[in-house]
């Protein structure tokens, strides 16, 4: 039994079969002008597992596409919080 429990949870580390993609629209209301989205684009590029990023000047907001066994929402919010721009999640 200790040695089934074992590799189960082995196959967890090795296989995180419950990781995802998920894409997070994040609200950002502190762009200002055209040259701000590219500062949060430059904040969220950085963060791990982040693998796809479209951020819409107009509206206000990133669409963040990420590994969410890498990342997370708020690491996410933090990485552009720390470029200077606060955010929150709009859509999920
Ligand atoms: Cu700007």
């Amino acid at each position: 039994m200790k040695k089934l429990f074992a590799s189960l949870v082995l196959a967890v580390v090795a296989a995180p079969v419950w990781a995802a993609t998920q894409t997070v629209t994040l609200s950002v209301p502190g762009m200002t002008c055209a040259a701000c989205p590219l500062t949060v684009k430059a904040a969220l590029s950085k963060v791990k597992g982040v693998s796809k990023i479209k951020v819409v000047f107009d509206k206000r907001e990133a669409t963040v596409t990420f590994d969410d066994a890498k990342t997370t929402i708020q690491a996410l919010m933090k990485a552009t919080g720390n470029a200077g721009y606060p955010s929150t999640v709009k859509d999920r």
